[in-house]
């Protein structure tokens, strides 16, 4: 049974997978939800994830069994460790996988605190207060721009999870109103994400 891919087509979360799916060239199924209709609510896709959060997959695993991982950024180390043996994208070496992984979590938290939600104020309606939002993700997003200082990657020196997990927000923060163009480090870091083979687009990126 191929993996089962549970997504919006809209969500910058579904993209991190989507993109490491297509670059790893991995086949799966796409199940897209419903959020109109409560998609994310019934008691089928909460029976798959409780959180009523995309993206989730389904996936055989080595030995057999069937199993459920959610979150983006999971799944992105699960993909990676399973389909990607030399560790290109999630690093083998300890210093270097928590390089990485500290952009996990900050793709989990900063970067869904700032842009990602000034992006849903405006696309989706939700209620926030906009201009801190907006402030917090001005914040995070001059934050890569220095830390791109001299560097072509967030790690490593290559493209990793950290990049896949770290770009759809930011390259959609213009969505919240939050302008790019005084992130130069970024912008190009943006462009040079979106050269990668495999790459995958979304509206509005
Ligand atoms: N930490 C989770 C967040 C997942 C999340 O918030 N997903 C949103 C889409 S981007 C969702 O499922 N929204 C629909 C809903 O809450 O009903 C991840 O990184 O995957």
């Amino acid at each position: 049974m191929p993996l089962v891919f549970h997504a919006l087509p809209i969500s910058g979360n579904c993209l991190k997978v989507r993109l490491l799916l297509s670059m790893l060239e991995v086949p799966f199924e796409e199940r897209t939800v419903t959020p109109q209709v409560g998609g994310t609510r019934t008691p089928e896709f909460l029976a798959i994830n409780p959180l009523g959060h995309v993206p989730v997959i389904e996936d055989t695993a080595e030995d057999g069994r069937r199993i459920v991982i959610r979150d983006s950024q999971a799944i992105l180390v699960y993909l990676a460790r399973r389909h990607d043996a030399d560790g290109t994208w999630y690093p083998l070496d300890a210093v270097a996988a928590g390089q990485v992984q500290q952009w996990l979590s900050f793709a989990a938290n900063e970067m869904w605190h700032g842009p990602a939600l000034a992006r849903a104020f405006f696309r989706f309606g939700r209620e926030l207060d906009i201009a801190a939002t907006q402030t917090a993700a001005r914040r995070v997003l001059g934050l890569i721009d220095d830390h791109l200082a001299g560097r072509d990657w967030l790690e490593c020196g290559h493209p990793t999870v950290a990049d896949l997990a770290v770009f759809p927000y930011a390259g959609l923060a213009h969505e919240g109103q939050v302008d790019l163009a005084p992130y130069r480090r970024l912008r190009a870091w943006v462009d040079r994400v979106k050269a990668l083979p495999g790459y995958v687009g979304i509206e509005g990126l």
